[in-house]
């Protein structure tokens, strides 16, 4: 357990958290590399991997609504928090299992493991060592001011969640290729996007100059990652910087040459 790290997908609801598990997964069975699934959404119906560890055996939001008579939103919360109660169980089963790497599946809604106490008890209580993936949706993402919306939701994951952060543009089969580019290129140079803005009068002018600063302060500059789980792209790349954080970046060339 002490080289292993978990990686939680974390992102709004439909970025495609499920998928690019069971994708990536399958690109690192592909390449033999170890990568084991966890599902922690209660509120799946079907997940296209296979779960080693799976929250569904405990409680699903469908259970939740019926025996506390509540909607689906009230009965997410309940079981946001319930993850709390069942941390020695996946903390066992995860001490359990042998492997580079686990890719856990969050919650729908991306507020539910963000903002909720339970995740952060999980997170920090299960294994120092790991990371966020954060699924940047690639529609919003085209506009500047829809993408510093984006920089927003990572910095409050960064506040919540210090650990290392890998933000990736999902979908990216959606976009024409120079508008990821452009997307990236915010990404990378936030001078670059504050140029790009709006000019925008008055109070949001400023405070979209100001948190643009703030952003910058945050270091969110960064290397963003564009993956398309339907064509299959990107997931090179995700592994690659995932393996540079966790473990110097030094299997990826071995595994890929005896392929
Ligand atoms: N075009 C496109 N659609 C995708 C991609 N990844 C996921 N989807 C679709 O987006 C929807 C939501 O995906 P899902 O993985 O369930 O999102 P989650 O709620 O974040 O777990 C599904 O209909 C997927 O088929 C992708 O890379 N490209
Ligand atoms: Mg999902």
């Amino acid at each position: 357990m002490d080289h292993t790290a978990l990686l939680y997908f974390v992102g709004p609801a439909g970025a495609g958290k499920s998928t690019l598990v069971a994708t990536l997964q399958e690109w690192m069975q592909h390449y033999r590399y170890d990568g084991v699934a966890i599902n922690l959404d209660p509120g799946s119906e079907t997940v296209a991997y296979e779960a080693a560890i799976d929250v569904r055996e405990k409680f699903t939001v469908s259970q939740i609504m019926e025996e506390y008579s509540l909607g689906p939103n009230g009965a997410q919360v309940v079981c946001a928090d319930l993850l709390a109660v069942e941390l020695d169980w996946i903390k066992e089963q995860v001490d359990e299992i042998n492997c580079d790497y686990f890719l856990v599946d969050t919650p729908g809604q991306t507020e539910l493991f963000l903002y909720r106490e339970a995740s952060k008890v999980l997170v920090e209580n299960v294994s120092p060592r790991a990371g966020i993936v954060l699924l940047l949706d690639p529609l919003l993402s085209r506009t500047p001011d829809g993408f510093v919306t984006q920089l927003l939701l990572a910095s409050a994951a960064h506040l919540r969640f210090p650990i290392p952060m890998f933000p990736v543009l999902t979908k990216c089969d959606l976009l024409k290729p120079e508008e990821v580019d452009n997307v990236r290129e915010w990404a990378a140079n936030l001078d670059k996007l504050a140029m790009d803005m709006p000019n925008l009068s008055g109070m949001s002018g400023v405070l979209s100059s100001e948190l643009l600063k703030v952003l910058q302060v945050l270091a969110l500059e960064s290397n963003l990652l564009a993956v398309s789980s339907k064509e299959g792209e990107g997931m090179d790349d995700l592994y690659s910087i995932v393996q540079s954080t966790f473990a110097g970046g030094d299997d990826l060339e071995a595994h890929t040459d005896s392929n």
